[in-house]
């Protein structure tokens, strides 16, 4: 059967034909922010732009950025564009760090969304066909609504799981033969070791592809559990700020994440300055929504970090790829002066052998950052002897400071001892701002 929901007059349009559609949506998009949103226009008024003067997306730099802040002042209708009667749903994020964010949506809003999750699944192999294993949270926040509505859209058999008991994911998997599964790379990590552990090995899983995202997970990750699942792993981004997941994906091609250009125009950005920096530069991800009705947002800076890159792809698709984010510029830890991102310890656990079990904790002393990392020793480890242990822990360290500049604490500490993840990993915990 053909393939649904690889829309192929859309996703390999001509690059200059790409561009001319995004230009004829924003110059709607800003009029209808501008004429329904009192919060951005005052944005749009301080800086004296008006939406004639937006004209095509060579106008873009022109228009005032969005940030977390505005999200929270505006919170929760100051950037609602359409009336509530208008709006079906909201979804949130999940707030922790008291920065809930609101976004609401129109059935078309929700249609549009739920169409880009289906291309991300169709885009790793999926059809009508599959038995699709939705195992992201459900509710509030967007991984599981988003990825259930695409595989719907697709035509899977869906098995809408949610995160969490291990054990019924297993016997769902087994018993009704998923061949997707879609969670955090950390949860799938997981579940591949239970699996393991349970007695299976790759070939015995039914599984073909896994759709992965909502967290910055590294290539040797990606490489672990395509290797403990036998599975091809696929990359799966977005924010709940501009839909969810599926804002960006990833095709056969594994070298990144097609971003869905005909809804969402990207920039990168100098997280500093602002300034809008050539294709290829490393910064920070500016979105703006080009079709969505009733929280549309024009230039949000979403403090991620990666590089944008327009090549030629074997899977004839010819939307803009976005690198692996590497992290967000709040999930960069300063220690000792030095930037250290969570990903760069996973990268060197992970070639070292280690499992990606591992927690970051910074402190302070006096005026001096104390810097240690709790990684799991393998089964095999744990019954070395001591002076063993020790000469593992000083090899790892001095491995992290050939990538860091700097040399953590590392304590080897004992199997399953770091808490399992069902939603998005805690990496670090930085007591440094408790005080
Ligand atoms: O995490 C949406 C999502 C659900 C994406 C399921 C993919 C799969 P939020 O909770 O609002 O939304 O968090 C958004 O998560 O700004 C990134 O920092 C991070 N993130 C999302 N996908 C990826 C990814 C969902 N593939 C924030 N790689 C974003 C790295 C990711 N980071």
């Amino acid at each position: 059967m053909e393939k649904r929901y690889f829309q192929k007059e859309i996703e390999t349009m001509p690059v200059d034909q790409i561009k001319q559609m995004q230009s004829e949506k924003l110059v709607k998009q800003v009029k209808h922010v501008y004429e329904n949103v009192p919060y951005y226009r005052n944005l749009m008024d301080e800086k004296g732009v008006k939406p004639e003067d937006i004209h095509g997306i060579e106008d873009l730099h022109k228009l005032p950025f969005l940030t977390k802040a505005d999200l929270r002042d505006a919170y929760p209708y100051g950037l609602l564009a359409k009336p509530l009667e208008d709006c079906v749903r909201i979804q949130s994020t999940s707030g922790t760090t008291g920065r809930r964010v609101v976004a609401f949506y129109t059935q078309k809003d929700v249609d549009l969304w739920e169409d880009c999750c289906a291309r991300a699944i169709v885009a790793a192999g999926g059809s009508n066909k599959d038995v699709c294993q939705v195992a992201y949270g459900y509710g509030l926040f967007t991984g599981g609504p988003g990825l259930n509505g695409g595989s719907h859209k697709v035509g899977c058999l869906t098995l809408p799981m949610s995160s969490g008991f291990t054990e019924r994911q297993i016997q769902f998997m087994t018993d009704l033969s998923a061949t997707i599964l879609c969670c955090t790379p950390s949860y799938a990590a997981y579940i591949g070791e239970s699996l393991k552990e349970q007695g299976y090995k790759p070939e015995d899983i039914p599984l073909k592809a896994g759709i992965f995202g909502a967290e910055p997970w590294t290539e040797e990750m990606r490489q672990q559990i395509q290797d403990t699942l036998g599975i091809k792993a696929y990359d799966i981004y977005g924010l709940t700020e501009t839909t969810g997941p599926g804002v960006s994906f990833e095709c056969e091609e594994q070298t990144g994440m097609h971003i869905n250009e005909d809804h969402f125009l990207a920039e990168i950005i100098d997280p500093d300055t602002g300034e809008v920096l050539p294709e290829g530069s490393k910064g920070e991800l500016v979105f703006t929504s080009l079709d969505k009705e009733a929280f549309p947002l024009l230039r949000y800076r979403t403090r991620d970090i990666c590089v944008l890159t327009r090549k030629e792809c074997s899977c004839g698709r010819t939307f803009i790829k976005m690198a692996k984010p590497m992290g967000r510029t709040d999930d960069m830890l300063i220690i000792r002066g030095v930037n250290v991102f969570p990903s760069q310890i996973e990268t060197v656990l992970l070639k070292e052998g280690y499992q990606p079990n591992y927690q970051i904790i910074v402190d302070r002393k006096g005026n001096n950052d104390t810097f240690d990392v709790n990684v799991e020793m393998n089964p095999e480890q744990f019954t070395d002897t001591v002076s063993g242990v020790t000469q593992q822990e000083k090899a790892l360290s001095n491995a992290m400071k050939v990538m860091l500049g700097i040399n953590p604490a590392v304590h080897l500490v004992p199997p399953k001892s770091i808490t399992r993840s069902e939603g998005k990993a805690v990496r670090v915990i930085d007591k440094r701002k408790l005080v």
